[in-house]
């Protein structure tokens, strides 16, 4: 129960990682706020923690829309009286090169990965602030760390992410406000399957099996295991970590 009377917001909690983390906080005793461009997958995955005694409801936003981002976030801050914890986990992926992507990809990729991250946070800080401190988790990708072919402009967008967390820790700190980043290796989620089926010339397993020999682990991950470092940097565990950008990637980024 390590996030015992504590209240969570999490994006992109609709599916894959952030619904992942979203059971796991609420199993670990957190109040989940589960926000999600689709309404139907953020109350599925409230329902889902309800059903197990768990505390959870479902906010539909746009992480890039500023006004639906604030509505979100004092929603769910007003609802379970307090906000002690962000996941910025929604983000979308890209497609093609600096010389094939489109100005609309990239835009995209922009204004959720790392607008989107802006916003939740600027709306959470004073309501993190009225709680005596928190903890912010973004989302990077070992795409932030590496070079990563057709991925242009989600590198660049995660990149941006890692900076921002840093600075972010820098000017929150006084506050009591832990920010910190979390850079995953291939997760098989939505997000990822243009990639892999391009990877695989159409084939999703083949572009699975070839995306997993690029990892000496030997594999993919798994939303859990990305849950689970997302749940210690949310933690009093992680009480003197902040500005850190934590890698779970199953050696990729070691090589
Ligand atoms: C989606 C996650 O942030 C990882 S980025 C893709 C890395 S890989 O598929 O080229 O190993």
């Amino acid at each position: 129960m390590r996030l015992a009377g504590k209240s969570a917001l999490i994006t992109g909690a609709g599916s894959g990682i952030g619904r992942a983390t979203a059971e796991l906080f609420a199993q670990e005793g957190a109040s989940v706020a589960i926000v999600d461009l689709d309404p139907r997958s953020a109350e599925t995955t409230a329902a889902s923690i309800r059903s197990r005694g768990g505390t959870a409801l479902a906010f539909e936003a746009d992480v890039s829309s500023a006004e639906q981002t604030a509505g979100a976030v004092d929603s769910a801050a007003r609802e379970f009286g307090r906000l002690d914890i962000v996941y910025n986990n929604a983000g979308v992926g890209s497609t093609g090169s600096v010389a094939t992507a489109t100005q609309e990809n990239w835009d995209l990729c922009f204004d959720v990965n790392v607008k989107g991250t802006f916003l939740v946070s600027r709306a959470a800080i004073p309501h993190l602030e009225a709680a005596g401190g928190g903890s912010i988790v973004n989302q990077a990708s070992v795409a932030a760390l590496v070079g990563i072919e057709g991925f242009a402009a989600y590198c660049a967008a995660k990149g941006a992410v890692v900076s921002l967390t840093r600075s972010m820790a820098v000017d929150l700190a006084p506050s009591g406000i832990r920010v910190n980043a979390i850079c995953p290796g291939t997760v098989y989620t939505p997000l990822m399957e243009p990639l892999m089926l391009e990877r695989g010339e159409g084939d999703l397993e083949l572009g699975l099996a070839r995306t997993a020999t690029k990892y000496p682990i030997g594999r993919l991950g798994n939303p859990s295991e990305i849950a689970r470092a997302a749940l210690f940097l949310a933690s009093d565990e992680a009480g003197f970590v902040t500005g850190s950008i934590f890698t779970v990637d199953g050696g990729m980024t070691a090589q």
